[in-house]
């Protein structure tokens, strides 16, 4: 099973979408193994975002990230990476397929819902950064039979 990291940014708050949009993730299957709000700070955004340092909407992407508090997410599932970030969608949502979260949600490049990590090399690397250890748990899901074969487990 893979564990991917989804923010539910501050945009999401403000727009009262945050149980929608965990709602969806977990009736797609994904097991919710980790789940909190946490206030953003310029020295985790430096990091989380350091491939978009040199980007001219840099500082205002910060400023939008540290606007209210983000919900952290850890889901879990087979191909959880990729599922999620097929579910994410373009990062523009006025070019994101009707479907996916922002393409449902948001007209916006930037105030787009949500983040999800790209890779599962980038989700580990993120999960570490939000997440302390004794904050993902590894309860067993009742259900594993039923969403999916047994050849798949
Ligand atoms: P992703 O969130 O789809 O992985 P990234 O390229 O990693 O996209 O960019 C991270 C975040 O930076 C985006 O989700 C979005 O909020 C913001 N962003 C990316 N490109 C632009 C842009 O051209 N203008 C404004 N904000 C942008
Ligand atoms: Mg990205």
């Amino acid at each position: 099973m893979e564990k991917t990291l989804v923010l539910l940014k501050p945009c999401t708050l403000q727009r009262g979408l945050v149980g929608e949009v965990i709602e969806r993730f977990e009736k797609r299957g994904l097991r919710l193994a980790g789940l909190k709000m946490m206030q953003l700070t310029d020295a985790i955004l430096d990091e989380h975002y350091a491939h978009l340092r040199e980007k001219s909407f840099f500082r205002d992407l910060k400023a939008s990230m540290k606007a209210t508090p983000v919900i952290a997410c850890c889901l879990e599932g087979i191909d959880a990476v990729a599922v999620v970030r097929a579910m994410t969608g373009s990062t523009n949502g006025r070019n994101a397929l009707p479907g996916t979260i922002r393409g449902d949600y948001c007209m916006s490049n930037q105030q787009n819902i949500v983040h999800a990590s790209d890779s599962l090399e980038n989700a580990a690397i993120e999960l570490a950064r939000f997440f302390k250890p004794e904050e993902i748990f590894d309860y067993e899901s009742s259900n594993l039979n039923f969403l999916y074969a047994l050849d798949e487990l």
